[in-house]
């Protein structure tokens, strides 16, 4: 039984035979059900159960944690410290509407619930998802970072324009001493419109000693704040696809000999990435560049080092993930999904040059392959076996930091019939991609923390998760996935696999809602 134990750290206790506290951990017993599916000659498909046997663990000590984000200063990365300052001093503000007390609203982990069970009258019950196993809290996160501009958090927080001004007035004199450590800075990646704000830099050429300098740069803020783990997340601009080239990036090795190079080829996200992976830091790209070129996925491969990615998804996508999933899951044929969206903010600054807007082009698109993968009933040779998907993003610095996004999902019905869905949003983007940041690092650090083995193996045989975190795909726009398998990107699918593993860590069975007290006689 695990009462006395779990709920010195959590509000909720399971009592389930599959799951013991052994020390500090949890040990839970899970069977995988799944099956295999072989295609006959003639198109039968026959369908195979199948079942393995794992053990979980789960360190239940949360350690200090700091958060480095590169782009620091930007409109995330001030939006972000604010937001946790407010909450950490319970700085309430004004606004037009009357006083606001701070809160994380859009933050899976600090804002939503899990379905437990039912309780005596067969009702659902819900818990906070946070609480179903101890979980880094974002007050206790210690920020910290880099980027090429030098405006202190407090500056940057103003110039981003996104936050009340009581509450910026209230949040100056502790934004105000966190100031970026010079970042770097290869003009070729991002645009040329960000030249102006290149102020702090690193000095020198040599890619290698960037890769020290920041690995330094971990170290020393680690040992600075006193902390057990460091995550890094990549919020700084959008940078061009890097060039995957044979002998250059392909392979582990030759990653590393192309930065001891300086090879041009090697983007300052990737240069990051690689300083992390070199030392365990668990490293995530919120941006859509390829910074996991092949050698540097295979390097977090080789030192077991979390990596996740890419590109935060907030608003338009995120809804896009759910709206397309759910008209292929109807039987409805989307044929076409336009998605306009125009900002005013640096992001959209950026994202105006070609080579930036095509890294999120192709972001935006690739949410919706799995879905007609997934039914050929409505995508085959013979009908089409695409969406005629088309992304345009302008820049409109009037609006500043409120994105509008526009779509329309146009769909094939019944006897050739139509159906056309327009949506049109308005949101403050940073607000909307902050709590992001929040959730991928809680996530992040609570599946650094988990381990498993087959069950029938002795226990010095549990190790970690496979260092590329699909796990965190729910907010991620083309989520990274293990070479040679595909992505899932329905968000609904997303979250029930999150649900059910953290269902299985406690030891309770997945998710489902059959619903059988009600059902049945
Ligand atoms: P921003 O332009 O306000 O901030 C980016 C910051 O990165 C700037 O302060 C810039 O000086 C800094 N920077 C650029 N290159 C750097 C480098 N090499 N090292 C360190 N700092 C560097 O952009 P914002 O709105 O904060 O977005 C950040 C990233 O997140 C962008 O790539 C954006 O596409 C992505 N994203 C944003 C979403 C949102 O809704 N806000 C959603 C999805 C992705
Ligand atoms: C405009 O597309 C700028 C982008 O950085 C978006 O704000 C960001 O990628 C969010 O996109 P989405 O599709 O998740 O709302």
């Amino acid at each position: 039984a695990l009462p006395e134990v779990l709920s010195g750290y959590t509000t909720v206790n399971v009592l389930s035979d599959k799951a013991r506290v052994l020390e500090n951990s949890l040990v839970s017993d899970y069977t995988y059900e799944n099956a295999t599916v072989k295609r006959l000659p003639g198109g039968k498909l026959e369908v195979t159960p199948t079942k393995v046997d794992y053990n979980f663990k789960v360190d239940l000590k949360v350690p200090k944690t700091g958060l480095m984000m590169v782009g620091l200063g930007g409109n995330n990365g001030s939006t972000l410290s604010a937001t946790i300052l407010a909450n950490r001093y319970g700085i309430n503000f004004r606004t037009k509407a009357g006083l606001q007390k701070p809160n994380y609203y859009g933050s899976v982990t600090q804002a939503s619930t899990l379905k437990l069970g039912v309780d005596e009258n067969g009702s659902d019950t819900y818990a906070p998802f946070n609480q179903i196993l101890p979980m880094l809290h974002p007050n206790d996160i210690v920020i910290g970072g880099w980027d090429i501009n030098s405006a202190n958090l407090a500056e940057a927080m103003e110039r981003s324009k996104v936050l009340d001004y009581d509450l910026q007035r209230q949040l100056a004199k502790y934004m105000s001493q966190i100031k970026p450590l010079p970042s770097i800075y290869y003009p070729d990646f991002i645009a040329a419109n960000q030249s102006d704000r290149a102020d702090n830099l690193i000095d020198g050429d040599s890619k290698w000693d960037h890769v020290q300098r920041i690995r330094q740069d971990i170290a020393d803020f680690k040992e600075k704040n006193e902390l057990e783990k460091v995550i890094v997340v990549w919020t700084a601009n959008t940078e061009r696809y890097a060039e995957i080239i044979p002998g250059v990036n392909d392979t582990a090795e030759n990653l590393i000999k192309s930065i001891k190079e300086s090879h041009d080829e090697v983007a300052p996200s990737t240069v990051f990435a690689v300083a992390c992976i070199l030392d365990g830091v668990s490293f995530i790209n919120g941006s859509p560049q390829n910074t996991f070129v092949p050698g540097c996925v295979e390097l977090a491969e080789k030192h077991k080092s979390f990596i996740g990615g890419d590109d935060f998804k907030s608003g338009q996508t995120k809804l896009k993930s759910v709206l397309a999933q759910f008209l292929v899951d109807a039987g409805i044929r989307p044929v076409s999904i336009a998605s306009y969206n125009h900002l005013g903010n640096n992001d959209g600054y950026n994202l105006s040059a070609p080579k930036q807007f095509r890294s999120k082009e192709i972001s935006k698109k690739s949410v919706v392959d799995d879905m007609i993968a997934s039914n050929q009933i409505l995508y085959n040779e013979e009908n089409g076996d695409h969406i005629d998907h088309c992304i345009v993003i302008k820049y409109v610095p009037a609006v500043g930091d409120s994105k509008v996004a526009m779509d329309e999902y146009h769909s094939e019905l019944m006897m050739g019939g139509h159906n056309t869905i327009s949506i049109h949003n308005v949101c403050e983007d940073s607000l909307l991609a902050s709590p992001l940041i929040i959730d991928l690092v809680v996530v992040c650090e609570f599946f650094s923390r988990v381990s498993y083995k087959l069950a029938a193996e002795e226990d010095d045989k549990f190790q970690t998760f496979y260092p590329v975190l699909s796990v965190l795909s729910y907010w991620l726009k083309a989520p990274l996935v293990r070479p040679g398998t595909e992505a899932v990107n329905g968000l609904n699918k997303q979250r029930t696999c999150l649900e059910n593993l953290l269902r299985a860590f406690v030891g309770l069975g997945s998710q489902n809602e059959l619903k059988l007290e009600e059902r049945l006689w």
